[in-house]
């Protein structure tokens, strides 16, 4: 753990990521609510570590790929709060001329370049990133999250074999939060470590706690320079929860209370704030100023979204099919 003197701003700034995660996350609940938003939406709060850790190592130009629950990683990476919001309130002004909703947040501007409901369907897509990097030779990298859940899809296995086989400059990162929907781990795979999976195709792993900040940054910044070195992918397997149901709303009757007592206890926001107190690292005021600075900006994200016009009718059938060039 570094002084204060050293690098505490660092740190703080970290907090202040999560942070700005959790307050969007719980304005989007919310306004979900209140009606105010409709639609599936899948909440990453208590895994914010992954996103936060992953992302704040990342180039600018390094491409990332997300899923159904990517608020947090578009959020990382940079994308706008304004934007997202609106994107996910189904707004003109949002990402994707409100089209896309919570699910399919592209923020090329931030190097998001795309999340799908489709579950595993990024994972292919960020190998054709990686595949642009490498005849790039400029060092980028592409970053995909998925789930436990898309450990099982056949396009999880195919990417797997062959970014490893053409050595792509591609890091997995696996959220494994114990569920899938409404199945625990145990009982869609008997495979209880998904990095598992990574040694049957060669590919260097590690499994970290993925609900201690520090920790993610250290495996994630391992693999970054193996991958910029051009030694090929490298998976990292996450072990966390999500605090919330699979979807809002979803009464998560599966999962005993007792579970979600045990990881409320390792929610990484509060972890990593008890960390840096033990540390001395940050005050009462500067972590009430962080709290406070997020929520305000998640409040002014949902002015803006909610003020912001309907995609207007003529929009309906634009951005449909791409354009090839
Ligand atoms: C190809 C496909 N199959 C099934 C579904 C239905 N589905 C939505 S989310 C989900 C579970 C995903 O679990 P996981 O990958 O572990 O991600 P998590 O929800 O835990 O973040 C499933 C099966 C889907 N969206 N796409």
């Amino acid at each position: 753990m570094p002084t204060r003197k050293e690098n505490s701003k660092d740190l703080i700034d970290l907090l202040r990521r999560m942070w700005l995660i959790r307050a969007f996350e719980e304005k989007v609940s919310a306004l979900y609510a209140e009606r105010q938003i409709v639609g599936l939406l899948h909440l990453g709060i208590g895994q914010e570590a992954v996103a936060v850790g992953t992302c704040s190592l990342l180039r600018p130009d390094d491409y990332v790929f997300g899923g159904h629950r990517s608020h947090g990683h578009a959020l990382a990476k940079g994308a706008d709060v304004n934007r997202l919001m609106a994107e996910i309130a189904g707004r003109a002004t949002g990402y994707c001329g409100g089209k896309g909703g919570s699910m399919h947040i592209v923020a090329l501007e931030a190097g998001f370049v795309t999340a799908t409901g489709v579950v595993g369907g990024t994972i292919p897509l960020a190998l054709g990133a990686a595949f642009a990097a490498k005849e790039k030779k400029q060092g980028q990298v592409a970053v995909v999250f998925f789930g436990d859940g898309a450990g099982q899809a056949g396009p999880f296995h195919e990417s797997l074999n062959i970014a490893s086989l053409w050595r792509l400059p591609v890091i997995f990162v696996c959220e494994n939060n114990g569920y899938a929907e409404f199945t625990p781990l145990s009982a869609h795979t008997k495979v209880e470590r998904l990095a598992q999976h990574a040694k049957t195709y060669d590919i260097s792993s590690s499994t970290v706690d993925g609900n201690d900040l520090l920790a993610v940054r250290t495996a994630i910044s391992k693999a970054l320079g193996k991958t910029r070195a051009g030694t090929g992918p490298v998976f990292v397997e996450c072990l966390t929860h999500r605090l919330r149901g699979h979807y809002e709303g979803d009464p998560a009757k599966y999962r005993e209370l007792s579970q979600l007592t045990q990881w409320k206890s390792k929610d990484p926001v509060a972890r990593f704030t008890r960390l840096l107190k033990s540390k001395k690292a940050i005050t009462d005021n500067e972590l009430q100023a962080i709290e406070s600075e997020a929520r305000s900006r998640a409040e002014q994200a949902a002015e803006f979204s909610l003020s912001s016009p309907w995609p207007a009718e003529e929009e309906v059938a634009t951005q449909v099919t791409a354009d090839l060039p």
